[in-house]
């Protein structure tokens, strides 16, 4: 259950992402909760373009019931916001948090746990002098005109990382092994996450559940929205010694994202087994059918979109159809580093630019960053529920910007 305290002041949907959803409940962009008193502008127009009528939008007075069933695998999720028009700024002020879903399967094995199996929401944001978030929208009251100023369509970008909430924070550990589930909660920001002194992080899990097997890294990318399940092991590091996580794709102080004090020795009984859980090949399945997303700035007379195959997000138009239980190979082009994100259906990569994915790729996901005029062929599965889901850019301004587009599982 969704519902108000009487402080967020603007409607909201909430979206569980990686969620093997129904689709009443799958936090589509027009389907919201709305606040005591909330008027909905007829005929507002978003950057989907198109004049929205009324009748798009699915009103709940105050609060409404999602029905998650759960009956998928154990995985890092997470909700958070998917008003339409409005996704990045009502993320950026926090309407996001994690969604863990357990199992037998993964219970059973010998990983560290309890205190030493800890989420990390890792993203940047960016504060007033009174504390309070500092996002450059053109309305900043959430209730009229939707977007940010012209020099932020690429995205934006903070100067102050936090990680579940607070600004660079430190953490006392054990000497021993901890499992990590790392969330990229950016708008736009990417990560490429390394020890510093330098060491191995080995990659268990990715988006939608753990790999087949341990995957030994210098270095974890992750586009926003993405997740990794990481092991580290600080039994190498002296008590008193520090380990830091840094962002290697950053400077100054955006570089450092976490400090690990190592405190103490102490018993380990974890391990990493060779073996994880059995991640059935989609390689293997029959294609039933081979699609084409093109993500890219598109201009037209003096304005310009963030779109998918040329077009803006409208909520009438489906660019899919794929039958329920069916696999399908969806190739997607683009222009810019792009993360796109499936609802409902999990995915494989089966390839980047023609190139097998590399070991840390091959297990199951639900978004992929697409980098700059790169080609990447995912085999997608949709599976759970029929209905209207979407196809989008987890950057979240170029997604307020019009970039989702719908597919219907039929
Ligand atoms: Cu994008």
């Amino acid at each position: 259950m969704w519902g108000y305290d009487g402080r967020f002041p603007a409607p909201t949907s909430t979206h569980l992402h990686g969620g093997v959803t129904p689709p009443g409940s799958d936090g589509y962009p027009t389907d919201i909760v709305v606040p005591k008193g909330w008027r909905q502008p007829s005929g507002h127009s978003g950057h989907g373009g198109a004049p929205m009528p009324a009748d798009v939008w699915q009103v709940s007075d105050l609060t409404k019931e999602y029905d998650y069933p759960m009956d998928q695998q154990a995985a890092t999720l997470w909700y958070h916001d998917h008003r339409m028009d409005f996704s990045a700024p009502q993320v950026w002020r926090g309407l996001a948090g994690f969604f863990l879903v357990r199992d037998d399967e993964e219970e059973r094995l010998p990983l560290s746990a309890g205190e030493r199996d800890l989420p990390l929401m890792i993203c940047d944001r960016a504060f007033d002098e009174d504390g309070s978030f500092r996002y450059p929208s053109l309305d900043p009251s959430l209730k009229g005109e939707p977007g940010v100023e012209d020099a932020y369509m690429d995205g934006v970008m903070g100067d102050v990382t936090l990680v579940n909430g607070a600004p660079w924070p430190e953490l006392e550990v054990d000497a021993v092994r901890y499992r990590f589930r790392i969330l990229n909660a950016s708008n736009a920001r990417r990560y490429r996450l390394a020890r510093e002194p330098g060491g191995p992080l080995t990659q268990i899990g990715s988006d939608a559940g753990l790999l087949a097997r341990p995957v030994e890294l210098d270095a974890v990318t992750l586009a926003p929205a993405e997740r990794a399940e990481v092991v580290v092991d600080f039994s190498r590091s002296k008590p008193g010694t520090e380990v830091l996580l840094v962002n290697t794709l950053a400077d100054g102080r955006m570089r450092d994202v976490i400090r690990f004090r190592v405190a103490r020795r102490a018993r380990d009984e974890s391990r990493i087994p060779s073996r994880l859980v059995d991640v059935e090949q989609l390689g293997r399945a029959r294609v039933a059918a081979v699609r084409t997303f093109d993500f890219r700035l598109t201009r037209s007379g003096g304005s310009h979109a963030w779109t998918v195959n040329g077009h803006r997000f409208s909520v009438d138009r489906d660019l899919a159809a794929p039958r329920l239980g069916t696999v399908e190979r969806w190739r997607f082009t683009s222009d810019f580093h792009h993360p796109v994100h499936l609802h409902l259906a999990h995915f494989q990569v089966e390839a980047r630019d023609g190139r097998a994915p590399e070991a840390h790729e091959r297990g199951w996901k639900d978004t992929v960053d697409v980098r700059p005029y790169e080609t990447v062929d995912v085999l997608a599965r949709s599976h759970g529920y029929r209905g209207r889901y979407m196809v989008h850019c987890h950057n979240l301004e170029h997604e307020d910007m019009a970039m989702m587009a719908n597919f219907r599982v039929v």
